[in-house]
């Protein structure tokens, strides 16, 4: 099992409902480390870099407005499979489908308004970590309930 960092982001809504401290929660009560957290305002030409994939699909334009609103809470999380566990987490993408217990089943109903972004692969969340957060805005330390959170073999 490999220990990955993955880029999550409470979305503009998450901030304006005061939903961060929850979802925050969640992430860290699932066991995963939190190695960088901030908030910002995502401008157009970042939202282009992030959303790359998606620039030419149709929704771009209302996602480009979505995710531009209002400020985002950036974070960086560390921990055996994080990338798949906070894609686990956070449930398919429109809140409506989503299953209760998840993150977008249990705090929306919207496809487009749907909390937090997670990286979907290896390759995604290095790109997208290093388009929110500088080297030096990661932290590397050891948590002391380490030991209580997974087996030796898991780290
Ligand atoms: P994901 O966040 O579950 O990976 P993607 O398909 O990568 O979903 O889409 C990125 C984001 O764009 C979604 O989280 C959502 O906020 C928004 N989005 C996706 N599909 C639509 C759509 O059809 N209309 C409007 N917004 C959409
Ligand atoms: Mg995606």
């Amino acid at each position: 099992m490999a220990i990955e960092r993955t880029l999550i982001l409470a979305k503009p809504d998450a901030v304006q409902r005061r939903l961060v401290g929850q979802l925050m929660t969640r992430i860290e009560n699932k066991g995963l480390k939190l190695v960088g957290v901030k908030m910002l305002q995502v401008t157009k030409e970042l939202a282009a870099k992030h959303y790359e994939e998606h620039i030419e699909k149709p929704f771009y334009p209302l996602l480009e407005e979505f995710i531009t609103a209002g400020p985002v809470v950036a974070i960086c999380a560390e921990g055996p499979s994080a990338i798949s566990v906070m894609r686990t987490m956070m449930g398919p993408t429109n809140g409506s489908e989503a299953a209760p217990g998840t993150i977008r089943g249990d705090f929306g109903i919207s496809r487009q308004m749907n909390l937090m972004h997670g990286s979907d692969g290896p390759e995604a969340a290095a790109k997208e970590i290093a388009i929110y957060f500088a080297d030096n805005e990661l932290i590397d330390y050891k948590p002391t309930l380490n030991e209580w959170v997974c087996a030796d073999d898991e780290k």
